[in-house]
């Protein structure tokens, strides 16, 4: 049985997990018409550190589903204008991993909860609701879609971002070019004779030098480079603020350490270089599609003229 003592430390554990995971930045949203409820719920969610917002019939709280792109969406049924239902089939196209959408209704017949779940909520709470028992689930919620989140951007094998994350930041850098004229540079990174080295040691130890080589970047690399796995044995590195001649030594000196990282396998031992090619966005190199085919131009004179090198 559950006893009060681990109640409290349980209470305690779940305050704690909020805090580690940071998670109190995230917004919560409220549609609902009960006064009453929304005050206390408000309440209750801000006391313990959360930004709740509040909106009062559907067509506002849709509003601010966009706006604000809450993490976490309480939806009552029953509202003035378009009841709870079908706010959720205007909203279908809402990405799940960003907001989490829960009915929270004094209604919980079963026709309401299958209606609730067939439309896409992702979850039936039912009013009255508990202080302790919805930090409870607001902690576990906020939990599961961290590593939801994470999990989205990351390449699975080395640990680096993939390469819908890399398409997207590279979006933003051309973005912020456009608008204020900072300059980033992209380096294209293609291991070397990587086919001989899954032909001679087998694809475990080809994966094993894919993380090694991840995590040699991670440690050379500056807090704000963005490393991504492009595709196979192909990387890019995303450098903002930093203009060729900068990118051109970073990538060096990855590509010499790179180059001494000693791989052993049952007492052999090998070694892994790379080829880079780096290009910096300009007026001519502004569009994504672009930038990165000169990337890859300057990354084929490198493999043409011996391997092992950086082009510019
Ligand atoms: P080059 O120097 O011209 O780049 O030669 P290369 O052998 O590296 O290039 P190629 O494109 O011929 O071969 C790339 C190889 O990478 C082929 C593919 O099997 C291997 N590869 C791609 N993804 C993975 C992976 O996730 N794990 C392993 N072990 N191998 C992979
Ligand atoms: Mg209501
Ligand atoms: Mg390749
Ligand atoms: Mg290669």
């Amino acid at each position: 049985f559950y006893e009060a003592n681990q109640l409290q430390k349980d209470i305690k554990e779940v305050a704690q997990a909020l805090v580690r995971n940071d998670t109190k930045k995230e917004f919560i949203l409220i549609i609902d018409n009960d006064m009453a409820f929304i005050a206390y719920l408000k309440n209750v969610l801000e006391e313990k550190g959360f930004s709740v917002i509040v909106a009062h019939n559907g067509k506002r709280g849709i509003e601010l589903i966009y706006e604000v792109q809450p993490a976490i969406v309480f939806l009552d049924i029953a509202l003035p204008d378009n009841d709870g239902f079908s706010i959720l089939n205007n909203i279908k196209k809402i990405k799940k991993d960003r907001t989490f959408i829960a009915i929270m209704s004094s209604q919980p017949s079963k026709e309401n909860r299958i209606r609730a779940y067939v439309l896409g909520a992702m979850d039936f709470v039912a009013k009255p609701v508990d202080e302790d028992i919805l930090f409870a689930y607001v902690a576990n919620r906020l939990a599961y879609r961290k590593e939801l989140e994470y999990a989205i951007v990351i390449d699975e094998l080395t640990q680096v971002y993939n390469r819908k994350h890399f398409e997207g930041q590279l979006k933003m850098l051309i973005n912020q070019y456009e608008k204020i004229g900072e300059v980033f540079t992209v380096a294209i990174i293609d291991l070397d004779f990587f086919k001989k080295v899954n032909d001679t040691y087998g694809h475990l130890i080809g994966d094993e030098v894919l993380k090694g080589f991840a995590t040699l970047v991670k440690e050379l690399k500056r807090e704000q480079d963005i490393a991504c796995r492009y595709g196979g044995e192909e990387f890019v590195l995303l450098m903002p603020n930093t203009d060729i001649g900068e990118a051109y030594q970073l990538v060096e000196k990855i590509r010499q350490t790179m180059a001494q990282k000693v791989f052993t396998v049952n007492g052999t031992t090998f070694y892994v270089t790379f080829s880079s090619g780096v290009m910096a966005v300009n007026q001519q190199y502004k569009h994504s599609k672009k930038l990165l085919e000169a990337a890859d131009q300057a990354l084929y004179a490198a493999k043409t003229t011996g391997r092992n090198r950086t082009v510019q």
